[in-house]
């Protein structure tokens, strides 16, 4: 009599339902909500990255551009260079001048780290490094990338205003790497007049 009435009180004991669990389904469920929430967190992640350093490459561009301007006006202010000598190669005039300025490079090239032998940036000297004869400024030089900035590429073009001989248009590109590894340009336009200033 005693054992049936305790095999009956276990058998009517409440089910609860908290101790089920999750079936294998919900668990399948939950891991694919998580994979999608993560990938979603991933593509916003890479996405900052990516325009993050496309935005530090631009404004990296501009202050070349900004710096190239300044370093062309400061010459011309402190008569280091004539403004008739302001000029890419091959159009130089270096007439009755104290020195002789060979001219900014043509076309984009690599940014040197600095103004190499002859004090300008932007010029064919800025990369060079001593050849065989290890005597830097010698025919036998050889350009050194290394010298340069990374990623960047700076193309410099002095014009004559044919109406005005008196002012020159200045115009600076930058080649460099925005997102995705491809390669953006942003140019700057100044324009020089042969009035040398005092700065600072
Ligand atoms: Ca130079």
């Amino acid at each position: 009599m005693l054992n049936s009435s305790k095999i009956h009180s276990t058998k009517k004991r409440p089910s609860n339902n908290n101790e089920q669990g999750f079936s294998l389904l919900e668990v399948i469920v939950a891991i694919l909500i998580l994979t999608i929430a993560l990938m979603g967190t991933a593509a916003a992640l890479s996405y900052a990255l990516e325009y993050g350093t496309t935005s530090r490459n631009v404004g990296t561009a501009k202050l070349l551009i900004t710096s190239t301007m300044e370093e062309i006006e400061s010459l011309r202010n402190t008569r280091r260079l004539e403004f008739k000598q302001i000029a890419n190669i091959g159009e130089v005039d270096n007439t009755d001048c104290k020195n002789t300025f060979k001219g900014f490079s043509v076309g984009f090239n690599p940014v040197g780290l600095d103004p190499g032998i002859d004090g300008v940036n932007g010029t064919d000297d800025d990369i060079k490094e001593a050849g065989p004869d290890g005597i830097l400024g010698t025919a036998d030089d050889v350009d050194n990338t290394a010298l340069s900035r990374s990623g960047y590429l700076r193309k410099i073009t002095i014009t004559p205003f044919l109406t005005d001989p008196t002012i020159k248009k200045v115009e600076i590109n930058i080649k460099f790497f925005s997102s995705g590894g491809i390669v953006s340009e942003i140019s700057g336009v100044g324009y020089l007049n042969n009035e040398s200033r005092t700065t600072g």
